[in-house]
């Protein structure tokens, strides 16, 4: 008997796994991957992968698409334009956020997301909750049916007005978590640190973007990180610290983990390639807006910290925290809006870079020699599908899997422009930035939903995913 032909065959490419890699070719039937070998028979469909390295589909852990913000600010991405942009920047699979607004029921607002994202986006995805809100009805009811159902991860915020959870409400949240077995991903700034810094920066005239870095201190950082920490250890809970800023808060980790603690810990693009004096801009000026996230960059030795971190397991995740606004209306609804470039206050925290994440990784590490091609394959695929419940259907490339590969040319060298992102967004934040190495093909489940020849797909054939539940360890 014949094997029937498979439907697409990758030939005389380098597979590259979060252990090793190796030169093999590659056959796709039905979606997913079904022989590596060191030759398989021909495909329907051919792609010649030499000199190319074949990587599992990015997957972006952290997003932002869509939210709605408290005060009527807009997003400058939705489902569509966030995915387009992911799969131009080599992922296949994206975590948004359903964010629950104080007041609206946490179904409620999964079901408002995925009205949102249904038939909009390019690659798979899987909602993250938010919840600013746990009623009696939250905690007993709906959180507890939701992580039956495919909801096993949700986040929850230490600071802003609007999404604030006080201790009590952490440790109720936490309990819950632990009796369904669901991961916290925690917001760790302290509220009451911040408020404080920027009453008194707000009183010396000091309110350009910069101030932003100062009001959320890496103190304030460091002491929330070590709140959630001790709490989720009282609770007996597995917590992810996300968008970690530097060595402040890196060595409360640190100490979890020696301590045998389930913690996980996530950085992100703009801790390696920025610092708090981009949020300077040209002069003091509203530039700096441009840089304006939570927690802000740090400096030169935080960066130092987190390639130590990248390397040695303190990180599990690099994941983008893409989270776009338009410069044009920064700090304030609409540019002419009093509030529009008066204080770093109203400037809407986040920055774009779902697109830019796995370039600016590989060129600053793998290209630089500050981590491995497997260690770059763990941080960006591998163990966000392992940390949130959707390994071996994605995140490796193995038998089996769904066919999601980036095809990788580590020699091509390029310019970080705006024109040239397909995000919402009107700047990007790593404007002129020398990158080596760039995603030049993107396939998900077998078809090509980007390619640098053919731009992206016409149609958007993303899928929803329910996913399992996480280890307790990686
Ligand atoms: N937290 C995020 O996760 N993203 C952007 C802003 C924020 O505070
Ligand atoms: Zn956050
Ligand atoms: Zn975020």
């Amino acid at each position: 008997m014949t094997a029937a032909q498979p439907d697409l065959v990758i030939r005389g490419g380098t597979i590259v796994t979060a252990a090793d890699r190796f030169r093999a070719d590659l056959a796709v039937s039905g979606g997913r991957i079904t022989q590596i070998a060191e030759h398989v028979a021909g495909g329907a469909e051919e792609i010649d992968a030499t000199g190319l390295l074949l990587l599992p589909g990015g997957i972006d852990a952290h997003v932002h698409l869509a939210q709605e913000q408290g005060d009527g600010t807009v997003m400058a991405d939705g489902f569509g334009s966030g995915t387009r942009s992911a799969v131009a920047g080599g992922n296949t699979t994206v975590l948004p956020f359903a964010l629950q607004r104080r007041g609206q029921s946490l179904r409620e607002a999964v079901a408002a997301y995925h009205a949102l994202a249904e038939g909009q986006c390019w690659c798979d995805l899987s909602f993250h909750m938010i919840i600013t809100d746990p009623t009696p009805q939250v905690l007993g009811q709906e959180l507890p049916a939701l992580v039956r159902e495919g909801y096993t991860s949700f986040k929850v915020f230490m600071t802003y007005d609007d999404m604030v959870l006080n201790d009590a409400q952490l440790l109720e949240v936490f309990d819950v978590a632990r009796r369904e077995g669901a991961l916290v991903m925690v917001h760790a700034e302290g509220h009451d640190a911040i408020k404080h810094m920027t009453r008194k920066l707000e009183e010396a005239g000091q309110t350009a973007p910069y101030f932003h870095a100062e009001a959320h201190s890496r103190i304030a950082e460091r002491e929330a990180t070590h709140r959630a920490i001790s709490h989720a250890e009282l609770v007996d809970v597995p917590v992810v610290i996300v968008h970690v800023s530097g060595r402040d808060p890196m060595e409360q980790i640190q100490w979890a983990k020696r301590r045998g603690l389930n913690v996980f810990a996530e950085t992100c693009p703009q801790y390696i390639a920025l610092t708090r004096d981009d949020l300077k801009g040209l002069n003091m000026d509203f530039e700096g807006a441009k840089y304006v996230c939570s927690p802000p960059p740090r400096d030169h030795d935080s960066q130092e910290a987190i390639w130590q971190g990248l390397r040695d397991g303190t990180f599990d995740l690099f994941s983008s925290d893409h989270c776009p606004f338009f410069f044009e209306e920064a700090g304030g609804r609409g540019k002419d809006n009093p509030r529009a470039r008066t204080a770093f206050k109203w400037v809407p925290n986040g920055i774009p870079g779902v697109e830019t994440r796995l370039p600016i990784l590989f060129s600053e590490g793998v290209s630089k020699g500050r981590i491995t091609l497997e260690r770059f394959v763990a941080l960006t695929a591998t163990n966000p599908a392992r940390l949130y419940g959707m390994y071996p259907q994605k995140g490796a490339l193995v038998i089996g899997a769904d066919a999601d590969i980036t095809l990788w040319d580590p020699q091509r060298r390029c310019t970080l422009r705006q024109e040239h992102l397909h995000h919402g967004a009107d700047y990007t934040p790593y404007e002129g930035m020398e990158i080596t190495g760039w995603p030049v093909r993107t396939i998900l489940r077998g078809q090509t939903v980007f390619s640098e020849a053919g731009g992206v797909a016409e149609r958007p054939e993303g899928t929803y995913l329910a996913r399992g539940k996480s280890p307790r360890r990686l």
